[in-house]
């Protein structure tokens, strides 16, 4: 089996702005302090780069609060990226200004034109399918144009449901080798997993499951020991990085890059 949903050779970030502090959050738990949140990010990347990939870091866009979490503005996949049209009236502007920066690397750069919508928080790759968790940001429509455009490019794209008052499909679960997939027990328990392995994060440590697998390292936010553990003992290199700023709006590991390897 080929490994091309968790090997990279390249990943986008952006940095944080001082308009953070207006990002969407389902629940106030507490304003972001910018400068922890900055040397958590800064932990971040270099995670990143130590694996060998080439990371890309983007200057923060004032205008667009949430615009750290890249994840949710493309897909990136090797033969071509799409860009998304978030659900969120907030970050809709995001994705065009993440264009640009993909089509310096894709010949070929794709557009979900609406009117659904789709946040790419809510898209799993992993090596047999594309899976996308239908959520209050990622609607029927939108996930029926994604289809439509990757279906030449040979995916078959596998609607789900994201738990409901889970922000993103992959809030819950992450991919962490071709065969294996990290999920909370709400989100597992829904049999959308059937024919993968399974880990599933430990009780009360639900926020543990937006890891990413980025060539040889897990990359995991700090804080939930007995999740780490658990992929420790299943031979996976984990890695911890502070999360506890971008926690306050919702996001974790996976939002905070595009990570991708583009055909040139
Ligand atoms: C939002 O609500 O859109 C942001 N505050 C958090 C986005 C997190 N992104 C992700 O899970 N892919």
């Amino acid at each position: 089996m080929s490994d091309r949903s968790i090997r990279f050779t390249h990943a986008i970030t952006r940095a944080p702005g001082a308009s953070v502090t207006a990002g969407l959050r389902a629940v106030d738990t507490g304003m972001p302090d910018l400068a922890l949140m900055q040397r958590h990010h800064a932990q971040y990347v270099a995670c990143l780069r130590e694996t060998g990939a080439e990371v890309i870091e983007l200057p923060a866009l004032e205008q667009f609060p949430d615009a750290l979490f890249v994840e949710d503005t493309a897909l990136c996949l090797p033969e071509g990226a799409v860009v998304m049209r978030p659900g969120a009236p907030t970050r809709l502007g995001e994705a065009a200004q993440m264009a640009p920066h993909l089509e310096a690397l894709y010949d070929q750069v794709l557009w979900i034109k609406g009117p659904g919508t789709i946040e790419a928080g809510d898209i799993l790759t992993t090596e047999r399918e594309i899976l996308v968790g239908r959520s209050a940001r990622t609607d029927a429509l939108g996930i029926a144009e994604l289809a439509d455009l990757v279906a030449p490019w040979g995916y078959r794209l596998r609607e789900v449901i994201t738990p409901p008052g889970v922000l993103h499909f992959k809030t819950d679960c992450a991919l962490l080798d071709p065969e294996t997939i990290l999920s909370t027990a709400r989100l597992a328990d829904s049999g959308c997993f059937a024919g993968y392995k399974l880990i599933n994060t430990a009780p009360g440590e639900e926020a543990a499951a937006n890891v990413i697998r980025f060539n040889d390292r897990v990359l995991m936010p700090a804080g939930f020991p007995q999740t780490a553990e658990r992929l420790a003992a299943a031979g996976f290199d984990v890695h911890l990085i502070g999360n506890s700023e971008c926690a306050k709006l919702d996001g974790g590991m996976s939002c905070l890059s595009l990570r991708f390897s583009p055909p040139r």
